[in-house]
């Protein structure tokens, strides 16, 4: 914690902030970070003002028309079943429950009575990803023992790699297949179905908007068209923006100006009345009031996708879909158990990794590349990220299990921290045939592995980086530099600031504003009972009229010494505080005593 970051001051002029601060009503802190961001006051009110906003129309997705026309025309026949098919992280069981409730309360509205079986496959985990044979069959089964029923299968957060499997399934008269993704479509190898059935996923076409949607940001948007080519209102999707932010957030995906105003939006509907069944549990449980951004990233996000990690993706899918209130308490009760184990699960994991690494790896190798022996395989990405951060060199990572043990091929994920180009590297030993495939970003990509040429590429990879690092010097570090939004005074941090923080969905590439304190007296501090390398400072700026107090957590013992140490430069973010939510603290980041 302290002293570990490089701090660089990007202070805005005074005479810009102000124009910010009287134009959109907000502090000084958050004006200077919108500024930092290079975001225009125009967008940030656009945003702010999207709590409220009434309606959106569909973006104009390639085949978005078609899509909508034939989901219009299924629903309006006489024998029909539609199966969604979706994924068992977040973002597909979001997606799931939008096209569950959407296309349920869309049928009652235009042919009120009319019951067409809606059916939902979520696949688990260890069947992996997409579409299969499993499935294929028993829909070519169902299909032909039914041959007076015609079947639409939607597929949403999935499915434009899935032609294979498309083309068998279309071979039955009575199965028609259309896709809604996100995922990048690979014409290359043939994967992509856009000849043999309708897809709408913006990546076949870089000049569509929407290229930074969720897959639930994709179904959403056709079935706003089939409100259109209906002739209803948004007043179904209109109510399902909350699923749609938390989807978006799950995913990950880059908030561009559309994305801010789903996650705004549905923010709004996370925290006002009446209030979701078991969003209000969430409420009660987290004892949070009102969710920001960063509580769909940091609780209601991952407590859906620790189900699918363990093994229980209908759980969630559930839940978000359930009607009857004590079904719902059951449903919700399970998965935020589930969610604990998968938190204590995944923090042993995290140490036993970091501990091996550290002991039997880091000395060996540039380039890590680490078979775990764990329980549940899901959790293997969050191990990789939380080591690309703390080990400091590019890692790849894979679950040793017993189902995958006779397996050829494995699937692992990789993380860059550093200025390494490792994605680069991989795709190179693609191509010299080391490894099967490398996708994703330069910081975060999945990589499919030959079992048998696993020592070759490790040696691959370790002289490659070498390679790099002696044309590039320092290229394996970690870049620490951290950027400061604006100077502040103990003062500052008050409630007023903390609700600035609530206006507008800080998270991911628009982070909360990052602050500093400097010169501050040290009061007093106190260690905690249970660690006392967590620390509670009372600190005051030299201008301020109150002290404040901040928790500091994991500060070595070493570095704070009372008799000599009175001032201290604080950086961190403005945030609820833990004991008491409704008051605000300094989230510290780092820390300079002198
Ligand atoms: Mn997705």
């Amino acid at each position: 914690m302290n002293g570990e970051l490089e701090w660089k001051i990007m202070q805005p002029s005074n005479q810009l902030v102000e124009e910010y601060m009287s134009s959109l009503n907000i502090g000084r802190i958050a004006a200077s970070a919108f500024i930092n961001q290079h975001l225009s006051k125009e967008m940030v009110a656009m945003v702010m003002d999207a709590r409220n906003a009434e309606i959106y129309h569909p973006l104009n997705l390639c085949n978005i028309e078609d899509a909508a026309t034939l989901i219009k025309e299924y629903i309006g026949k006489q024998n029909v079943a539609i199966i969604v098919y979706a994924d068992y992280d977040t973002d597909g069981i979001t997606s799931a429950a939008i096209a569950e409730k959407g296309l349920t309360r869309i049928i009652e509205q235009v042919y009120p009575g009319k019951d067409i079986p809606i059916w939902y496959r979520i696949p688990e985990r260890k069947e992996g990803y997409g579409l299969n044979d499993t499935f294929v069959e028993q829909m070519t089964l169902l299909a032909h023992n039914n041959p007076d029923t015609e079947y639409l299968i939607i597929t949403v957060d999935n499915g434009i790699t899935a032609k294979p499997f498309i083309q068998k399934l279309q071979q039955e008269p009575n199965i028609q297949v259309l896709v809604t993704d996100h995922h990048e479509p690979d014409f290359e190898n043939d994967l992509t179905p856009t000849n043999i059935c309708i897809c709408v996923d913006p990546k076949l076409d870089q000049s569509s908007p929407g290229q930074n949607l969720a897959g639930c940001g994709v179904i959403f948007n056709v079935l706003q068209k089939l409100e259109e080519v209906c002739w209803l209102k948004h007043e179904v999707t209109q109510s399902l923006y909350y699923l749609n932010a938390i989807g978006t957030m799950g995913d990950m995906m880059h908030l561009d100006l559309y994305n801010l105003c789903i996650v705004q939006r549905g923010l709004f509907q996370l925290n006002q009345e009446p209030m979701v069944s078991w969003v209000r549990k969430m409420h009660n449980k987290t004892k949070i009031d009102a969710f920001t951004a960063k509580d769909i990233s940091f609780t209601i996000s991952p407590m859906i996708n620790s189900c699918g990690q363990l093994g229980h993706a209908l759980i969630p899918f559930q839940l978000l879909t359930a009607r009857e209130e004590e079904y719902i308490s059951e449903l919700f009760e399970e998965a935020y158990q589930i969610y604990n184990k998968n938190k204590t699960e995944t923090k042993e994991a995290k140490k036993q990794a970091e501990l091996d690494i550290m002991e039997n790896y880091i000395d060996k190798h540039k380039f890590i590349m680490y078979p775990m022996k764990i329980e549940y395989p899901g959790l293997a990405s969050k191990v990789a990220t939380h080591l690309g951060k703390t080990i400091g060199r590019p890692i790849i990572l894979w679950a040793e299990t017993e189902d995958n043990a006779d397996e050829e091929i494995i699937a692992g994920s990789a993380r860059n921290d550093t200025k390494i180009p490792a994605l680069e590297i991989l795709r190179a030993a693609v191509r010299n045939g080391l490894a099967e495939t490398a996708e994703g970003h330069s910081y975060a990509f999945g990589v499919k592995l030959n079992r048998a040429k696993i020592p070759q590429l490790q040696e691959y990879l370790d002289n490659e980086v070498d390679k790099y690092e002696q044309l590039h010097d320092g290229a394996i570090t970690i870049d620490r530099t951290c950027i400061i939004d604006c100077l502040a005074s103990t003062d500052e941090i008050n409630t007023n600031t903390l609700g600035d923080m609530c206006l507008f969905p800080f998270a991911k590439n628009v982070p909360l504003p990052m602050v500093m304190i400097q010169g501050a007296k040290i009061c007093s501090a106190k260690a905690s009972k249970n660690n006392s390398n967590n620390i509670c400072y009372t600190i005051q700026s030299p201008d301020a009229t109150h002290p404040i107090n901040v928790w500091v957590w994991n500060i070595k013992s070493d570095e704070y010494d009372e008799d000599v140490h009175t001032k201290v430069d604080m950086i961190g973010t403005v945030e609820r505080d833990f004991m008491n939510p409704k008051y605000a603290t300094l989230k510290v980041t780092d820390l300079r005593f002198y």
